[in-house]
């Protein structure tokens, strides 16, 4: 008996922070792009804070690269793409694209910025 509770307990406790996230779940923040330009292009998040990213695409495949955070990740149309992301430090970062998607290619870029929990 003593055994099969410590099971249970151990159970609990493994099942916990699963339960917890589904429950409340982290922050979804849909970020959309097209040529040339992300939506939204600033984002404004708090350090150890996890949110979930959601890239889609109206238009080509686009890039997402945040390097200060080695995130980037390939956005597609008709394909939605959910990264975990907690950034651990704060300041403001760029992100741009980096698939070459047309003449304004180099001007597609965003700022994310960090604030410090307190
Ligand atoms: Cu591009």
């Amino acid at each position: 008996m003593n055994h099969y509770l410590k099971k249970c307990l151990l159970c609990m406790l493994l099942l916990a922070p699963l339960t917890a996230t589904a429950d409340t779940g982290p922050t979804v923040i849909v970020i959309k792009a097209s040529k040339f330009l992300f939506q939204p292009a600033k984002i404004e998040l708090k350090k150890g804070q996890t949110v979930i990213l959601e890239f889609t695409s109206s238009d080509r495949m686009h890039g997402f690269s945040l390097p200060d955070f080695a995130v980037r990740a390939d956005i597609e149309p008709g394909n939605p793409l959910r990264v975990s992301f907690t950034p651990d430090k704060a300041g403001s970062f760029v992100f741009r694209c980096d698939i070459f998607c047309g003449d304004g290619h180099e001007e597609m870029a965003g700022e994310i910025i960090v604030r410090d929990g307190g």
